[in-house]
């Protein structure tokens, strides 16, 4: 029989559209797997699908007068349109909001039920009588007990970064209405993960995960307490015989891999068929996860298989990835940082992307993609070493072997090392697959594209065609290229498989290399006489316009500099057109502003953003707070003891709940910003 492997993406909250942060961790790796366990020949079933319930979601659905339905439709249609631009090879993308996942939910919550494993608890929660329901933390502001900011969130101060509890807050309030909020006691279900300690300990010691999975999840396991598995909300599924509750979403997001599957059953005509790979000990199940969610799927989701009556299997493997950024920062489309993938895809191919993304994946440590770091990888590795090799081989065929695949001659040393070494490649590439080293295997795709160069230049084929005496071996040097070709192919297969298909029908094959099996294309030749289709160009290149083009579209979100206050790291000219000089005015409105040297005092960032930091200001006779949005390109610590021009007398202004009384003076070139410098004037002069 046939291997099952059983494979997971993270389910991705139906919350906003994904970036290639998100591409890079939980999924690329994922498909790059599937695509090569296919390959291999086993029986693989691949699994994802949107995480649509929770309290981001009905909060941004509030925030953007949807209801949580529109506001999942949404994001599940443009998340899943991405996944198919990108070439993803899900066997079914379901969501939770699914109705079958309601019965599967309910009876995971029963099989624990009936086992003792949930108690119900009594405790205060804030509720609105306006509203007429309890709130969650993030839809509470209210007065911070520490500091006594008003407006502090439901969780943690964003003025004085203390954490506490929602119902310890003064003067709660809902952030939507305004309502004043109560404490009211309210019953909550808490599932008794404490008492899969030992079980669940014994289980991951025999695992060889990756050091830092073991790691993360056994500090969880020794610290494993009783967790609240309910919510008051109307949103998501409902909890058996509560009514007005629902189960947090980490309960119901991992179940939601489970009754995905029985909805791909139902699909394809065989209800049963999803027990064949969830309730099999023989199914190996792998779950592609970012670090942020390895307590899930390494402690809290194990433990809940772990008590049901149904022999579920547990996880294999748990291939859990890093964070990957964009040119040293996350990704953040609210502040910019980000990259429009609709445009991105009119100018650049999937394959592309999977590969810049894959030769980066960040297994062992933060990745990230860069502009600069694409340009060289389509260009100098795909288009260089790769592309190159092949259309060099395939238009030589045709000019000096009729188009067709020539018949081989005998193989001398430098014949047979090649030979070798074609063959090393693949089994290394076939290890890099099987134990997760994506990175690796692009980096093996490519040493063996420039085995192929160095072989091909050092038979000088196009000497060789020259004299009918080395036409034997001539045809020797192109057969085996060929074959050098068709094992790219094979190895490229799984993370480009558009160009791996491409070049396959450019070996004369009709077939679908995704279905072909491993083994089999790596030991049989294509055959000589086979016709070869006219060559074709695999890439394209990425020209220094379009990088420079990227990059100034970053500088426009203001966050070009990694460092703060660098030169340009492009040139200037392409940077956004200045703005033409403002109308005219007369002197007595210029007059009007109060323009003053200001010594900084003090300088912190503002939590929950990027952009502003809070100073405090000397200018001369007073002391004042100014919020100013210059974080990005100044620290903290670089702005106190400086001089700096603001404008004394703009009315106040409150920014993130801050009172800002003044502004100071930057300039701006559409990507750099910068400071106008005063070293010795005293603070409080006038500026004039
Ligand atoms: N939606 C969190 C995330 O997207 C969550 C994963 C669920 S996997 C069952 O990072
Ligand atoms: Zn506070």
């Amino acid at each position: 029989m046939r291997q099952k492997v059983l494979i997971t993406s993270a389910l991705p909250y139906a919350n906003g559209p994904l970036h290639f942060g998100h591409i890079a961790g939980a999924y690329l790796p994922g498909d790059c797997y599937a695509r090569f366990q296919r390959l291999i020949g086993h029986d693989v079933l691949y699994i994802c699908g949107s995480d649509e319930h929770g309290v981001a979601i009905t909060l941004s659905a509030d925030l953007a007068g949807k209801t949580p339905k529109e506001h999942v439709d949404h994001f599940h249609a443009i998340n899943q349109a991405l996944f198919e631009k990108l070439s993803f090879s899900f066997d079914y993308y379901g969501r939770t909001t699914w109705k079958g996942h309601i019965a599967t939910t309910q009876s995971f919550f029963h099989a624990l039920n009936q086992k003792g494993l949930i108690v119900a608890k009594t405790e205060m929660h804030l509720y609105s009588e306006v509203e007429k329901k309890f709130l969650a933390d993030r839809y509470v502001v209210g007065t911070c007990p520490k500091c006594g900011f008003d407006g502090a969130r439901g969780d943690e101060c964003q003025q004085c970064a203390a954490s506490y509890e929602a119902t310890d807050l003064q003067n709660p309030r809902s952030k939507l209405s305004g309502a004043p909020l109560v404490k009211k006691p309210s019953e909550h279900l808490y599932l008794r993960f404490d008492l899969f300690k030992e079980a669940l300990k014994k289980w991951i010691e025999k695992k060889q995960w990756k050091e830092n999975v073991v790691r993360f999840a056994m500090s969880y396991i020794d610290d494993l307490k009783m967790r609240a598995i309910t919510r008051d909300s109307d949103w998501g599924i409902p909890v058996p015989g509560y009514p007005g509750k629902v189960f947090y979403v980490w309960f119901d997001a991992p179940i939601g891999y489970v009754s995905i599957t029985q909805e791909w059953a139902e699909k394809n005509g065989h209800k049963d068929k999803w027990k064949d790979y969830w309730l099999s000990p023989d199914t190996k199940l792998v779950h592609f996860i970012g670090k942020d969610n390895i307590p899930f799927h390494a402690v809290f989701f194990p433990a809940m298989l772990m008590g049901q009556d149904l022999p579920y299997k547990l996880p294999d493997e748990i291939p859990a990835n890093e964070f990957f950024m964009l040119e040293g920062r996350q990704f953040s489309k609210s502040d910019g940082w980000t990259i429009d993938l609709e445009e991105f895809f009119t100018k650049y191919t999937p394959d592309q992307a999977r590969y810049a993304i894959a030769a980066n994946a960040p297994e062992t440590a933060d990745a990230e993609f860069s502009w600069k770091d694409f340009q060289l990888r389509c260009n100098s590795e795909l288009l260089g070493k790769f592309g190159n090799f092949v259309n060099r081989v395939l238009v030589f065929a045709k000019q000096h072997c009729g188009g067709r695949v020539p018949q081989r001659d005998s193989l001398h040393d430098v014949d047979l090392r090649f030979e070798q070494e074609i063959a090393r490649l693949l089994g290394e590439a076939q290890e890099a697959y099987s134990t997760f080293h994506l990175r690796k295997a692009t980096q093996i795709l490519m040493e063996l594209a420039q085995t192929g160069n160095v072989y091909f230049d050092t038979k000088k084929p196009w000497a060789l065609a020259k004299r009918e005496e080395t036409r034997g071996e001539l045809n020797t040097t192109i057969s085996l290229c060929i074959q050098c070709i068709k094992a790219l192919a094979l190895i490229a297969s799984p993370i480009i498989p558009t160009t791996a298909q491409k070049i396959w029908t450019l070996l004369g094959q009709k077939t679908d290399l995704a279905h072909q099996n491993w083994k089999e294309v790596a030991r049989r030749e294509i055959q000589a006489g086979e016709v070869l289709p006219p060559p074709e160009i695999l890439f394209r290149k990425v020209e220094d316009a379009e990088i420079e083009e990227q990059m100034v579209k970053l500088g426009k979100a203001g966050v070009l500099q990694r460092e703060p206050i660098v030169k340009p790291e492009y040139p200037l000219e392409a940077q956004t057109p200045l703005e033409p000089v403002k109308g005219e005015i007369l002197f007595d409105q210029f007059d009007k502003i109060d323009l003053r040297v200001a010594l900084v005092v003090e300088a912190q960032r503002v939590a929950k953003s990027k952009k502003l930091l809070k100073l405090l200001v000397d200018i001369g006779h007073e002391k004042r707070t100014i919020v100013s949005g210059i974080a990005l390109s100044y620290s903290p610590e670089q702005l106190i003891g400086k001089k700096v021009v603001i404008v004394a007398n703009l009315a106040p202004a409150t920014i993130m709940g801050i009172e800002s009384r003044g502004m100071i003076l930057a300039g701006h070139d559409g990507s750099l910003l910068e400071l106008p410098h005063i070293q010795s004037i005293r603070q409080g002069s006038v500026i004039s």
